[in-house]
Formats: structure tokens, sequence, C-alpha cells
């Protein structure tokens, strides 16, 4: 590396040589080791021995378990106003904790009624007349009737109760017996009406919702007959008088149309007696994008009905958990006026599914929008989300392509980025400092900074946001440093407008740093200028020939790259002036977001990781839990925070331009936030983390100048404890299950919540 002063070897022998004999040739001959592997970083050889370790050990960590590559993918689309459905059936009857539904996608909500046969959701039981007619109830809307059983035994008429078992949940069911016990029981009723206490539909046996004389003359008359019912419903339909025969499901269930009031029971076409159940639908209303919703159940059934509400969604897949979260076979899926062919796909994966879920097989936080908008960029179906520019969901798609559509092929580019950001962050802390200590320094402590390491594994945007202004800053401040030693390079400025013009072309905020170089180069060659010439004139005029003039060249190029980065919204079928109408919708959509969210955080709190953001949770057996939390580094940002001072300091009294650029742009990155009235969060801090790094990086660098000897042990103890706060956060950071106990220990605020 050319005009990169390093530490000088004789300087270490030196020191070595004076070390007393008292420490014991063991300590003197580790020391020395290391004063040797220290000096190993002096050559470019070694720039990239350490960058390749320390990228790969920021690979490794990020890659290995970033998610799964095999999940359930056949779906089942729906598109309906309602009425349509489905039902599972179990082998056998057990304890149903909860189905958990896997949302592929969902226009608005899918929304449904579910129903199992647990005596929890029973309503109430009536018996229908010879003629298998009875009115409906006035129990709520949102019932469904179930068949129990048949008879065309007129002998049977006027038998209401004295049943046992197989109806645990009824209180009046017949027995097959028309005696005392009947006629007692209508006796107790009697002189009741609909809705009344003491009101019981098994005894209104003349359907005129009162029981009276009428219906105790009907057990009078068949008083001491017995009869059997009939078990087998084959044949059986029910007719609904608002018009519609719909035929009852395997359990003998039977979805009642809207505005009926009436129903007749019929067998082959002929009415026919029947003891009829109302159950009660639960309603469910779920969205997402691809992510499991779970619907407690807690009930004993061999089945579980669905009845779609309006809905527009996409479903990859159900199951069905039982006690102990285990996965309960189903062993078929029969639709309600849908083909059971179709809908096959909701049960056919149940091999892929993990359960309980985490984030390894489903999205969290903002992913449902970029996962979902990347994919619909490679299918080339309208893009969902447009409140950001496309290159970042491009990128993202670029992994969906090449590793396939799973939450690997989603954030695989994420972590691509946040490692390629590593030699950025050397070469940075190279230039800005001119040692090698300060290079390896800020690199390092990149590796183990948890935003860097949460926002790489996440399928959002901010990462490429960052490696582009890094980039970028990384051409600035280089071009920056030469002008000023009158090296004007303007490749140097080619390549920082176009890293910046790729980052505004994923994420506009970007411009603030811009900004915030465009306005030091400015001010830097201003200065110079002020010594050099004399009159404005002549100033402004070598002002515009460098930098205005080949900035504003850049700039236009930076331009069409930008809206190059639109074509696939274009090939989606946009016209241009359609894209130049995004640009107003995206500006809009920030200017007017008036949208509150429990871990947003004001700015000015951001270093002190006042509000970190809940990414994920959740909870899973043996009081474990997977979550993901988003925050900083405390070793880093509170020392980082702390470091900025020195850094002003030696901006304001020592003119460093090194220190002037860091505050710089840490300040113009930062600052305009206080302008910005939506609601913001601890992320948006992300791109002003490295200058918290190269903050630290900046005090340290100075104790290593001023003594090797401290300064190495200082340097050392600080890396081992951000490396030792960063095993210890790594379960919440990462999403890797850990005990709920550990987790809750790592909370040092009330606000971490996580
Ligand atoms: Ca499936
Ligand atoms: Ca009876
Ligand atoms: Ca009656």
């Amino acid at each position: 590396m050319p005009g990169v002063r390093v530490p000088s070897g004789p300087f270490f022998k030196n020191d070595i040589k004076h070390e007393p004999d008292s420490c014991g040739s063991f300590i003197r001959r580790l020391k020395i080791k290391m004063m040797l592997l220290v000096l190993r970083l002096d050559t470019l050889k070694q720039d990239m021995t350490v960058i390749v370790i320390l990228s790969s050990v920021f690979f490794s960590i990020s890659v290995w378990n970033l998610g799964q590559m095999d999940i359930p993918l056949t779906t089942v689309k729906f598109q309906t106003p309602g009425g349509e459905g489905f039902y599972v059936l179990l082998n056998s009857s057990e304890r149903i904790v909860s189905v958990n539904v896997l949302l592929k996608k969902t226009a608005d909500c899918i929304r449904f009624s579910a129903y199992t046969e647990s005596p929890e959701e029973f309503v109430c039981v009536m018996k229908t007349g010879l003629d298998g007619c009875f009115y409906l109830p006035r129990i709520g809307k949102n019932i469904i009737l179930k068949i129990e059983l048949l008879f065309d035994d007129e002998d049977l008429v006027g038998d209401q109760t004295g049943g046992a078992q197989p109806f645990p949940a009824m209180t009046a069911y017949p027995d097959g017996r028309v005696d005392a016990k009947d006629l007692a029981f209508i006796n107790d009723c009697l002189n009741s009406v609909e809705g009344w206490r003491g009101w019981n539909y098994m005894a209104d046996i003349n359907p005129d919702r009162s029981i009276n004389g009428m219906d105790l003359g009907v057990v009078l008359n068949n008083l001491g007959k017995t009869g059997t019912y009939i078990k087998n419903l084959t044949g059986v339909t029910v007719r609904f008088d608002v018009g519609g025969e719909k035929t009852p499901d395997e359990k003998g269930f039977v979805q009642i149309p809207p505005g009926a009031t009436r129903f007749t029971v019929m067998r082959n076409k002929q009415p026919i007696g029947a003891m009829v159940t109302f159950w009660e639908l639960r309603e469910f209303s779920l969205d997402g994008y691809y992510c499991w919703r779970s619907i407690h159940i807690n009930a004993e059934s061999s089945c579980i009905g669905f009845i779609l509400g309006p809905s527009s969604g996409e479903i990859a897949e159900i199951i069905v958990v039982g006690m102990g979260n285990r996965i309960i076979p189903i062993s078929s899926i029969k639709g309600i006026g849908i083909d059971n062919d179709v809908l096959k796909n909701l049960v056919d994966e149940q091999d892929k599914v993990e359960y309980p879920p985490t984030y390894m097989s489903e999205t969290y936080f903002d992913e449902i929008y970029f996962v979902r908008t990347a994919e619909e960029y490679l299918k080339l179906e309208e893009p969902y989300e447009c409140v950001h520019p496309p290159l970042g969901k491009l990128i993202i798609a670029t992994g969906i392509a090449v590793f396939g559509y799973n939450p690997f092929g989603w954030r695989i580019m994420g972590v691509m980025f946040a490692t390629l950001m590593i030699p950025v962050m050397y070469f940075l802390g190279l230039r800005l400092f001119e040692t090698r200590i300060a290079a390896f320094v800020a690199s390092f402590l990149w590796v183990f900074e948890f935003m860097h390491f949460t926002m790489g594994r996440i399928s959002t945007v901010d990462t490429y946001v960052v490696f582009f202004s890094l980039l970028s800053h990384l051409f600035f401040f280089t071009y920056l440093k030469n002008s000023s030693k009158n090296k004007v390079d303007n490749r140097l400025l080619f390549f920082a407008t176009i890293f910046f013009s790729l980052g505004f072309s994923t994420k506009w905020t970007v411009l603030f740093g811009f900004i915030g170089n465009v306005l030091l180069l400015t001010g830097f060659r201003l200065k110079g200028l002020m010594k050099n010439q004399v009159k404005w004139s002549s100033r402004i005029d070598e002002l515009i020939r460098y930098p205005i003039s080949p900035l504003f060249c850049f700039l236009v190029i930076g331009i069409i790259v930008y809206f190059s980065t639109f074509i696939p919204y274009m090939m989606v079928g946009h016209s241009l002036l359609d894209v130049f109408g995004a640009q107003f919708g995206m500006y809009r959509y920030h200017a007017t977001l008036e949208a509150t969210h429990p871990f947003a955080s004001p700015w000015w709190s951001w270093p002190l990781i006042r509000t970190p953001i809940w990414f994920y949770v959740s909870y899973l057996w043996n009081g474990m839990v997977s979550t993901i939390t988003c925050m900083g580094n405390p070793v880093i940002w509170w020392f980082g925070t702390a470091c900025l001072a020195f850094v002003i300091a030696k901006s304001v009294l020592k003119r460093d331009v090194a220190s002037i650029y860091i505050v710089s742009i840490f300040f113009s990155q930062w600052l305009f936030y206080a302008l910005i009235s939506r609601c913001v969060f601890l992320y948006h801090f992300y791109p002003n983390v490295p200058f918290l790094v190269f903050a630290a990086t900046a005090l340290l660098n100075d104790v290593w100048r001023r003594s090797k000897k401290y300064g190495f042990f200082i340097i050392a103890a600080y890396l081992i404890i951000v490396v030792a706060v960063f095993y210890l956060y790594y379960p919440v950071i990462s999403g890797m299950p850990c005990q709920i106990a550990w987790k809750d220990s790592l909370r040092l605020f009330d606000n971490w919540i996580f």
C-alpha cells in the first residue's frame, strides 16, 4: 500500500530487548510471538490474509444457520366470496392443541370459520318431526349443523330423552323408547318459549318455538312405544328454505346458508326424521407472507372443518398439532365445494415442516415485503413494495434465482454483501488512519458488530445500502485526501458517485452521506483556493473545474444507473411515465407516513441503544425460544460514541483530515433524521455504525501510536471483550434457540425487549 505508514520492525525489537528477565521465559516467548504476528501485518499479502480470515469468520458464523433450503412450496390459491371450505380428518379422535397454517401470500386476509366435534363447541340439540322439518334455532349466525341420527319410525316421535353415551355434551337425547322420562322432560320445560330459561329445543316436538300441551300430547300419544334409530347417513341431504340442498361431510356436518330459517332433512330425496346438533364456528382471519399462523383449537376431535369467508390468498401447508408439539398425521383432506385434487397441496409436504417454526423456515419482520417483492420481480409480476427503488429487491431476487425460493435463497445475498463490507472497512480504516493495526481493528470490530450481523442475515435491503454507501465513502475519502495533496484523480470521484447512485437505487437515505461528502469536498477545495487565488471569479472557475464539473458529469451517469434499475419494473408492464410517477409515489409515501410502531425510536436515542427492534420470536419447547433482536454491540456503540468526543476534539484542534471526515459524515448522516417526522427505527442508524467503529479505532490507534506495548494489550483486551459480548448475545441476534432464562439475563434495560 503506497503512502501508508506502518510501524517499523526495529522499534519492536528494541522494545522486546528491554523487557526485564523476571517476566519468565514463557511469557517473553509468547510476547515475542504475538509481536511478530502483529508485525506480519506489514505487507499487502498480509492485508489479504487478514481480510480473508476475518471475512471467512463472519461468513461462517452468518451462513451456517441462515435458513432452510427445503420448505413446503406446493400451494392452494383461494379467491372466493366465501362459502366453500374443506375439512381434514385424523385417524382417530385426538386432543388437538392447534392448527397451523403456512400462508404463502395473502392479498388482504384469509378469513375462515373452523369447527371440530368437541363438546366445548356444542350449542344445542333438536329432533325434527318425521317429515324432517324444523326451524333454525336463534343461537347466533356462526353455527353449523350436524346430522347425528335418522328415524323413519312413527313410534319414535315423542322419544326425546333418556339416552346415555355416545353424546356426552348433550343433556337431553333420545333412547329409543317413549316413556315416563320423556313425559317428565316435556313437563319440566312446559310453558317456555325459545330463549327463556329452561328452554330446550328437544322439548319442542311440534316445532313452533314454544313448549305447550301440543308437545306433551305427542308424547302421551306414543307412550310405551319403542323403535330403532338409523346410524347410516348415506344418501342424506339437507334442504334449506332459501334454496340449495347440501350434503353432509363425513362427520355429518352441514353448512347453513345465510338467511336460512327452516330446513328439511332428506334421504334419497325423501324427507326423513333426524336428530340434529348445532355447533359453534370459530372465526379466524390470517394474513402474512410465507409465515406460519397458529389457530388455537384445544379440543378433542377427529375432524377439523374450515369454511372460507370472503378470502383471497394462497396457503402452502396445514398441520395439526397435538399434545407435546407433536404433528398429528392427517389421514385425508376433503373439499366442501372445492375439488379434492386441488386441496391435496395443503397436506402434501408434512415432512418438510419445522414445528414449532423458527426464522429458519419462515419470513420475519420486513422480509414479508422485500422477499415478496423480489419474488414478484423474478416472476415478472406487479411488485408489491414500491416505497424504495428496485435495486435491493433485484439483488435479493438474484439470490433466489441461484439458490431457489427458500429462506437460505432469500437471505444469502445479504450475507454476501455484509461479508464484502469487511474488506471495505479494512481499506477505509487503512486510508483514514494509515496504519494496518487500525485497518485490522476496524474490520475486526465490524465482524462482531451486532447490527451488521443481524441486518446481514435478514432479507431486507439495508445491508446493500450500507455496503454501497461505505464504498462510496472509501472513494470519496481517497479522492479528498489525494486532492489535498494536489493529486486529483477523477476516476476516484467517478467510482464514489457510481457507488452512491447504486446506494440511492436501493434507498434514498444514502443521499444524506453524499451531501456530506460533496460539502466536505467543496469546502476543502475552497479552503485551498482561498490561499492560492486572489480573485473570487478565478476561485469559482477553479471550483467548477473540479470538483463541480466532473461531479456533475458523473452524477448524470449515476442518474442513468438509477433509472436503469427500473427496467424490471417496466418489464412487468409499466411505462416510462409510471417510472417517473413512482418517484413521486415514493416521496409521498415517506413524507406522509404517519404510522407508529412500538419499536420506533427517536433519532437522538440511537447511539444509546435505547430501543432495539424485536424482529422475531418463536417460543419452542422446554423453555427454549428463538428470538431475534436488532441492536448494536454495546461495547462498540457506547465506546464508539464516547470516542466521538476524542475524534471531534482532534478534528477541531489538529485539523486532522480523517477526524474531520469521520465527524462530518457521521453527523450529516445522522442529523438529517432530526428533520424527518415519520417514525424511524434503530436500523436507520446502521449507515453510521461504521463511523462509531472508526471513532473507537481512532482512539485505539492513537494509543497504539503512543505505546506499542500498552497499545497492544489495550487493543487485545478490547477486542476480546467485543468478541465475548458477541458470543453472549449470539442467540438473541441470530435467532438460534436458547433458554428463555439466558435470553432474559441479557436484557439489561426494560426497553430491551426480546
Ligand atoms: Ca404444500
Ligand atoms: Ca325416551
Ligand atoms: Ca311446540
